[in-house]
């Protein structure tokens, strides 16, 4: 590498020095040449006579100043600096990219027959020389220009206000978008589509019209993603009060997309796996997610749009709060149990695995060099979390009252993470000052909890104790302000009532200090506790609950989130228990009476199906893997085989009546049935581990009426390598080998195959007809189940995998360096790993860290993980 890149700092944000009210762009549109014609009214801010402009990758052909051509100028590999200029003035650039070589995803570029963009973060730099930063706002009028029997539709953000035809078979539409946007919220679409239309009257009375478009054929895949949209559009008029502002919304899925969606204004671009499911292709799991897709894009439109960035660092000002509002909406609309013990479970697992990784961060990130590489699980989710926190301090009345004061105040402007704070704690009167560090403080805040009963005076003391570990990124820590929320319970299971120096209090209790003591009075026996309900904080809790305790939390706590967890405790004490049993040549147990309390679950007949699921669903290997360093991928896998298949063998009987009892003849995605048929095929997973699971499974794929009961046979028979997965995965290939979006599903399951010749199995499955590397959901559905989900064939002490993974990286480094950045993220926590290991993966980081062409997002990755 020639220079090295260069990393920006929170603390050194300025201001502009020139702003761009309006742009209006041309797009002629070709292949292999586009034509860029960008004319901007600029008008100077500061007091410097020179703009420079961000651009990248693109030929540029002129440049004019009111009208005039213009020769003043420099440029640079990523800028273009213009010269003596006046205070007001027309720019005028001219710029040529090409669509067709862009395989890196960002710009402007073609996946499949379609021309797409994509231009968060700092994709608009790719189109033409611009202002490319959250903070310049202005408004956008569009022209595309493209064949018309290629492209029949032209689309671009706003309103469609002009068309007409051309000679040579070309055509012409003119957007107008009248909000003013940040650059990375523009779109253009051109394309042949299938379209699905409806229409939503807002609570203001407008008329909205809604178009989703599908590659042609698909279009009875569109349905559901419609439904969810009129859902979400409803959803946050009704609980947030904020309505559409536009007189129509578009969704466009593409095959070839770097993330889920986009939320650009008035027409957001999607991931297909994100629109597209009928009950033969999608699975239960597929239409959830595109319920939560559809809307957060859609929740996008105000936190994110109406109100932007101000500049990268802020980016959890717009994505936790609405993965915060995503998580809602799916919760209102299905089971808050089920959403919230789902959300629990990425942060246990993968946020706290970032959190003590190379890349840990703040949500509010202090230093990046490739934006890109900042839409991670610490921004989003756990700045989900912070939000949560926020509602849980401040209750949904008031934090509905600090939403229209954020509103009100930043409406049509670019905020920042403190002015939503700011907002909160003005419209409730709660103080948020010390919490505002969850905002600046990475990692995982570790905390202890104790507990004496003293029957003389009839208190019952809880003592907290909190401590985050050093991260990578900032070794000093400081106490946080963490919403703790507890319950007290007498052996007959009633609720104690909370009482604190003589006053009634609030089950959140605000835990602020390095050590904290709380004595609860009028506790006339030894009681149970209930501690971090409803996962009040991002953290990791040790306290020493007994067997027994759990056991009754199953049972009597009056939180089903609470029961969750009290299982997920009691499972974490046989799994360690038996991890170390492993380490040391001892045999494996569990006792009697925790299988019992897994039976009771089963039979409690007052409990949801889809609850009765989680509860039966064990941590998964790389929760797991978190609470150990070093880890011991063998170990952990063999523990919890161990659990599932004693599970299975000693509840064989509930286990098989419950499969059968709940079978149902017709396929549809209410609520209820879905949790039917995921308690159902649970089972199955249990079932597939004992003698009748060969029978059961094949039976289950052959009669399956669905693409849900399907998958479930198919990944019963491979996690338990049962001797018909063979012929299930050929039978699927055979039906399904045309359509890469159903494929995903199957290269997943050849990911994840935990035979020991794995790896050379996913080798020729590279070569199948559905398979490309270019394509990122071909490559995360093999490459990456391979890496993140496979652990003991990835982490094969021969290094196989890692060096698989670096002819991966090597590959997507030229070709899509986003897909590689997050294809390197399990390589990266090598630390946790055995000596062995460690120096198997540094000797892979090291060669793919000498390429001479290395993207700026393996370099920043890479070079925090070598450092240190
Ligand atoms: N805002 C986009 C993500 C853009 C990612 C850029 N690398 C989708 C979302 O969060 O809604
Ligand atoms: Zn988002």
């Amino acid at each position: 590498m020639s220079q090295l890149p260069q990393a920006k700092f929170r603390n050194d944000y300025t201001s502009p020095e020139f702003t761009i009210t309006d742009l209006d762009l041309t797009f002629d549109l070709f292949d292999d040449s586009t034509t860029v014609i960008a004319v901007s009214k600029v008008i100077k801010l500061g007091t410097c006579n020179s703009l420079t402009l961000d651009g990248e990758h693109m030929e540029l052909v002129g440049v004019k100043v009111d009208d005039i051509k213009w020769q003043d100028y420099q440029r640079s590999k990523t800028n273009l600096t213009i010269n003596n200029l006046p205070d007001n003035f027309t720019l005028t650039i001219e710029t040529k990219t090409n669509p067709s070589a862009n395989t890196a995803l960002e710009g402007l570029y073609k996946s499949g027959g379609a021309f797409c963009t994509q231009c968060e973060a700092e994709g608009f730099r790719r189109i033409t020389y611009f202002l490319d930063r959250p903070d310049v706002l202005a408004k956008y009028t569009t022209t595309v220009i493209a064949d018309k029997a290629e492209n029949p539709y032209l689309l671009s953000n706003g309103n469609r206000i002009d068309s007409g035809d051309l000679e040579q078979g070309r055509h012409w539409v003119k957007w107008q978008d009248p909000h003013p946007k940040p650059s990375y919220l523009f779109a253009l679409v051109a394309g042949q589509f299938d379209v699905l239309r409806d229409q939503f009257t807002t609570k203001t009375g407008r008329k909205v019209d809604l178009e989703i478009f599908v590659d042609q054929g698909n279009l009875d895949r569109a349905p559901h993603a419609m439904a969810s949209l009129i859902n979400a559009m409803k959803w946050d008029e009704q609980r947030f009060g904020l309505a559409y502002d536009l007189d129509i919304y578009m969704i466009v899925a593409v095959d070839f997309f770097n993330m889920g969606a986009m939320e650009n204004k008035g027409l957001n671009v999607f991931n297909s796996k994100y629109v597209l499911a009928n009950d033969q292709t999608a699975t239960d799991a597929d239409y959830l997610g595109i319920e939560a897709v559809i809307g957060h894009e859609y929740f996008h439109n105000w936190t994110g749009n109406r109100i932007t960035c101000r500049d990268w660092f802020q980016l959890s000002l717009k994505e936790g709060l609405t993965v915060f509002r995503d998580q809602e909406f799916s919760s209102d609309l299905g089971s808050r149990a089920v959403n919230r013990i789902n959300n629990v479970r990425i942060i246990r697992g993968p946020q706290f695995a970032e959190d003590s990784s190379p890349m840990s961060h703040p949500i509010r990130p202090e230093k990046v060099i490739e934006m890109n590489n900042f839409y991670t699980l610490t921004v989003y989710e756990k700045g989900s979390e912070v939000i949560r926190m926020i509602h849980t301090l401040l209750g949904e009345e008031k934090f509905q009252q600090g939403i229209q004061l954020y509103v009100e105040r930043h409406d049509g402007t670019a905020a920042t993470c403190d002015d939503f704070v700011a907002a909160m704690e003005e419209a409730s009167g709660v103080d948020l000052s010390q919490f505002r560090l969850w905002y600046s403080q990475s990692g995982t805040p570790n905390v202890t909890a104790t507990t004496q009963y003293n029957p003389d005076k009839q208190t019952f003391t809880l003592q907290l104790e909190q401590h985050t570990p050093a991260t990578q990124d900032q070794p000093q820590k400081q106490a946080l302000h963490i919403p703790m929320n507890v319950e007290l319970y007498q052996a007959d299971g009633q609720i104690i009532p909370l009482q604190i120096q003589g006053s009634p209090c609030d089950n959140v209790l605000d835990f602020k200090q390095d050590q904290q003591s709380f004595v609860f009075e009028n506790v006339s026996e030894q009681p149970i506790i209930s501690l971090l309900r409803e996962f009040s904080a991002p953290i990791k809790l040790t306290y020493d609950h007994s067997d027994q305790e759990l056991m009754f939390l199953m049972v009597n706590a009056q939180n089903e989130f609470a029961r969750w967890d009290a299982g997920q405790n009691l499972i974490a004490k046989y799994l360690r228990t038996n991890i170390a049993a492993y380490q040391q040549n001892q045999a494996f147990e569990l006792n009697d009476n925790v299988i019992d309390a897994f039976r009771g679950v089963i039979l409690s007949a007052e409990l949801e199906p889809a609850f009765i699921a989680e509860m039966l669903t064990l941590p998964s290997q790389n929760e797991v893997a978190g609470w150990y360093k070093p880890v011991d991928v063998d170990a952990i896998n063999a523990a919890l085989g161990f659990i599932k298949q004693t599970l299975a063998v000693e509840l064989i009987d509930e286990l098989t009546a419950t499969y059968h009892s709940l079978k149902q003849s017709e396929y549809t995605i209410e609520h209820a049935a879905i949790g039917q048929r995921s308690l159902r095929n649970v089972c199955l997973s249990y079932l597939a581990t004992t003698d009748i699971g060969e029978s059961l499974v094949c039976q289950q794929f052959e009669s399956a009426n669905n693409m849900t009961d399907t998958m479930a046979a198919m990944s019963a028979a491979n996690q338990a390598q049962l001797t018909c997965r063979e012929a299930l995965m050929k039978t699927f290939s055979d039906k399904w080998s045309h359509d890469g979006l159903v494929m995903d599903k199957w290269f997943m399951l050849q990911g994840t195959n935990p035979a020991k010749d794995a790896l050379s199995m996913i080798r020729t499955t590279m070569d199948h007809s559905a398979f490309s590397l270019k394509n990122p959901n071909r490559t995360r559905s093999l490459v990456g189940a391979f890496f993140n989900n496979n652990p003991v064939n990835f982490h094969a002490v021969d290094g196989s995998g890692y060096q698989f993974a670096t002819e991966i990286l090597l590959f997507l480094n030229e070709s899509n360096p986003q897909v590689a950045s997050r294809m390197i993220d399990p390589l990266l926590k090598y630390r946790q790993f055995d000596e062995t290991r460690q120096q198997l993966i540094r000797t892979e980081l090291e060669k793919v860290s000498k390429l001479d062409n290395l993207a700026k997002d393996l370099f920043e990755k890479i070079t925090k993980a070598l450092e240190a």
